[in-house]
């Protein structure tokens, strides 16, 4: 406006434009200043220091077949009622320590369980030990590679052996999400998008074969299916016996001292498939690929279980909501839930970050701050199918209620002054006293 200039005298002028500055700094500084988490990508979802609660997280439901008379059990089965053995010859007696049997490094020794006349039932020695999973975080080169071993003291299916290994893999993007499950099977493995998985929550479920253990995405009668690293199928799996992830032992595979024994876990026999497998560490498929430390591209190579099943079936992403109760103050425990979060499916996991240095996982969560000050909580959230979300919120922790303070609404401030004042007036006072004692005297 052209007569601003005559209405604003020279000092105002002056005043008018820094004020016009100073608007237009903090417009600035207003936009250029975090606004929500656009473009903010979690670097790593799930506590990556916990690989307890990783593998809990995706640990599987298992659907046995009626007739399964064995089921995954710890390998002290084998360690309690097998003895060592190199061609026939007696190597170690049962029971065999698991760091012991760790030294034995040839694949010329393997575990034979002993028939001590009567014949050897499989189903009462296993029937002594719990239902036991092993389980596994490996930092691979394609994400985070999780697996779930589960050994058997007997495959009987169309081959018949001591000792059994199967494996369920579950790959991980860098952020925790899933992408692809592999279920082994027969010197191979099939795989599907985790979206495209029969599961309970974030827990897959397998359909183990009668006899064979094998693993399936889905129940019923399995036909044979020529592969390019072996054959699928031939297999039977009702699923009509749920053993679920709080009905087993989830133990971690990497501190077993077991693991590095290089032998048989069974009876060795000259017919082919008719032998002890190895352990998870040696095992590898048709193709000769490790599955402890499978090449890239592995999940993608395997043979899709169907037509759709590496095809993402993507639904809605949560939305993820803060509630948190009142009041806000220094060492009093504050509630934080997730529990308005909105999603077509499941909230499988929640993380939250306090902004204090604390991070934690809950959908519901009881968090109290040290200090007083402002923090920015951070919550992120995952749904069933791997879809997540991340919200914000800043709170301000005020000083406790002056109600906790013995002498109602004085809080230890007022107190303070308060004594003061009383020690400066008696302090007074006795000055005056003395002197007016001296004025007597006098
Ligand atoms: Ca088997
Ligand atoms: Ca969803």
């Amino acid at each position: 406006m052209a007569g601003s200039r005559f209405i604003f005298a020279t000092p105002y002028r002056h005043a008018t434009l820094l004020m016009a500055f100073i608007m237009a700094s903090l417009s600035f500084l207003l936009a250029i200043a975090p606004n929500g988490e656009a473009g903010e990508e979690s670097q790593f979802l799930l506590l990556p220091n916990d690989p307890e609660a990783l593998v809990e997280l995706f640990s599987p439901v298992l659907r046995f077949s009626s007739r399964e008379v064995l089921y995954p059990v710890p390998v002290d089965v084998m360690l309690e009622n097998a003895n060592l053995r190199r061609d026939g010859e007696l190597i170690l007696e049962a029971p065999i320590p698991a760091s012991i049997l760790g030294t034995y490094r040839s694949t010329e020794f393997y575990l034979d369980v002993e028939d001590t006349g009567s014949g050897i039932s499989y189903g009462a020695i296993t029937s002594q030990y719990p239902v036991t999973v092993y389980a596994r975080v490996n930092a691979w080169s394609e994400g985070i590679l999780l697996q779930f071993w589960f050994f058997y003291i007997y495959n009987d299916g169309l081959n018949k052996h001591e000792g059994d290994w199967e494996v369920v893999s579950v790959l991980l993007d860098l952020a925790g999400r899933p992408k692809l499950v592999a279920y082994s099977q027969h010197y191979t493995a099939i795989v599907r998008h985790w979206t495209n998985l029969e599961r309970i929550g974030s827990h897959p479920i397998v359909y183990v074969a009668r006899g064979s253990h094998a693993s399936y995405f889905s129940a019923g009668e399995h036909m044979l299916r020529l592969t390019p690293c072996g054959f699928t199928g031939l297999d039977s799996a009702s699923g009509t016996v749920t053993v679920g992830n709080e009905d087993y032992t989830l133990v971690l595979l990497d501190e077993q001292a077991w693991l590095a024994f290089e032998g048989l876990w069974g009876e060795a026999n000259p017919l082919p498939g008719m032998s002890g497998p190895p352990g998870p560490m040696y095992r590898r498929d048709g193709c000769g690929s490790s599955l402890w430390t499978p090449p890239p591209r592995w999940f993608e190579d395997l043979p899709p279980d169907e037509d759709f099943s590496l095809i993402p079936r993507r639904g809605m992403a949560p939305s993820a909501q803060i509630q948190i109760s009142e009041p806000h103050h220094r060492g009093e425990p504050i509630n934080f839930d997730a529990l308005g979060t909105e999603d077509d499916g499941e909230i499988v996991y929640a993380e939250w970050d306090f902004g204090d240095g604390t991070v934690v996982a809950g959908l519901e969560t009881n968090h109290s701050y040290a200090v007083t000050s402002n923090f920015t909580i951070r919550l992120t959230v995952m749904d069933d199918d791997g879809n997540t979300d991340r919200t914000r919120l800043d709170l301000e922790i005020g000083e406790p209620d002056d109600g906790d303070w013995p002498l109602g609404v004085i809080g230890p401030e007022q107190f303070v002054w308060i004594a003061v004042a009383i020690t400066a007036g008696a302090l007074f006072l006795i000055a005056y006293t003395v002197k007016r004692r001296r004025m007597k005297r006098h």
